[in-house]
């Protein structure tokens, strides 16, 4: 599949030759652990074993490289187990990382508890500012890790910016592109070195299936972190490889309605007499509409608002919504809500990235507008 082809055209295509034995029009489901080699090493296709290669994962690896314009993709069995894999790949004791102030609790658990255990430093820095990120930077720093849309602010960071910032100092620059999906948002392309996603979300778009990815523009970290994937073995099983391909076929579509909706969501937010403060990057009066709209074909389907009354009023809220599920996650089909203080964020309390009690997140659907706009009104009171 020629990388000249568009976004939609290589969605559905890109590593999803039709299987040479039967022409099978989609990918099979290898569902297999070992291969029969002939003789000795004599591989057919380069399988040998299914943590190392698996063909149904060659087949997304293959897409996402393509979607994301590097030139490679490596599946995992989480966001989580790909941004681990990253890290321990980047990062050595004495090490240092820069770390936005907004993002994924977990994401922030992963640096705090973790990664910080075997001798690795971080410090956060308001992403939103090259400048902060160049003041946070120390000689040790190796990577500056940015979410952007963030996690659940939707604080925005310029890329391209930040980038030059990382490079200067001699550090790779991380970005975690699950709140865009690569339709909307192409940060390689933008400078960025290593692409992160929770393929759990927009990628997969069905709320049926947990898997991480790492795409790197660099053939050379490419096979750094393929070498990774394959000593640590977080894989993406066969399985979770299908589900996350068949996802993506309909990812270009999916994220159209998905910002239609979330559109006519903001508006009736913003004019809500109940709801002090409304976060979406597409609103002229985000502090970096103007660097989303560069960076971002459109502005994504989620949004986080405030609710006059405090933390109580914000999950009477959560409880209260029926067509808007109340559950941790985003990215599906169905719309999803939750109260980010106490459940995904509930890992960043105290420290420099914790949210406001009062604080809501949309995960914005494709069901009809007009009964996600009821369903919001009758929570709001
Ligand atoms: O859940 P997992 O597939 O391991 O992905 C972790 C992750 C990484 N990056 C971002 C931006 C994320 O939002 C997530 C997971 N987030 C949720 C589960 C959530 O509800 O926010």
């Amino acid at each position: 599949m020629s990388d000249q082809h568009s976004f939609e055209t290589l969605a559905i295509h890109a590593g999803q030759e039709p299987d040479p034995l039967t022409g099978a029009v989609v990918p099979p489901i290898y569902q297999v652990s070992t291969y029969k080699q002939d003789g000795v090493g004599g591989l057919r296709g380069g399988y040998e074993y299914s943590r190392s290669g698996n063909p149904t994962r060659t087949a997304l690896e293959e897409n996402l490289a393509a979607l994301e314009g590097g030139t490679r993709g490596l599946a995992f069995a989480s966001g989580l187990a790909a941004e681990d894999c990253l890290l321990r790949t980047l990062l050595s004791p004495g090490d240092h990382v820069v770390i936005p102030n907004d993002a994924y609790g977990g994401t922030f658990r992963l640096f705090a508890k973790v990664v910080s255990r075997w001798g690795v430093e971080w410090s956060v820095a308001d992403t939103s500012s090259p400048e902060a990120v160049r003041a946070a930077i120390r000689p040790e720093t190796k990577a500056v890790w940015v979410e952007t849309p963030s996690n659940p602010l939707l604080g925005i960071t310029d890329i391209e910016a930040v980038a030059t910032v990382a490079h200067e100092a001699g550090a790779k620059l991380v970005v975690d592109n699950t709140f865009a999906s690569p339709y909307l948002q192409q940060p390689l392309a933008l400078g960025a070195d290593v692409v992160v996603h929770s393929t759990t979300k927009y990628m997969g778009g069905h709320s049926d299936v947990v898997g991480g990815a790492l795409i790197t523009a660099d053939a050379g970290l490419g096979e750094e972190l393929a070498y990774h994937q394959n000593a640590m073995g977080a894989v993406a099983g066969p399985f979770d490889s299908w589900l996350t391909m068949r996802g993506i076929k309909t990812l270009a579509v999916r994220m159209d309605r998905h910002t239609a909706n979330a559109e006519r969501v903001v508006e009736l937010l913003v004019a809500h007499p109940k709801v002090t403060h409304v976060y979406y990057p597409g609103l002229p009066e985000h502090p970096l509409h103007e660097v989303a709209a560069k960076q971002m074909r459109a502005f994504g389907g989620m949004v986080s608002f405030r609710v006059a009354g405090g933390e109580e009023a914000a999950v009477e809220v959560c409880n209260r919504t029926k067509l808007f599920t109340l559950g941790e996650s985003l990215g599906g089909v169905e719309s999803l809500i939750e109260h980010p203080g106490r459940m995904t964020h509930a890992s960043v309390a105290g420290s420099a990235l914790e949210v406001p009690a009062d604080l809501v997140r949309a995960s914005v659907g494709i069901e009809s507008a007009d009964d996600l706009l009821a369903d919001l009104t009758q929570a709001l009171g």
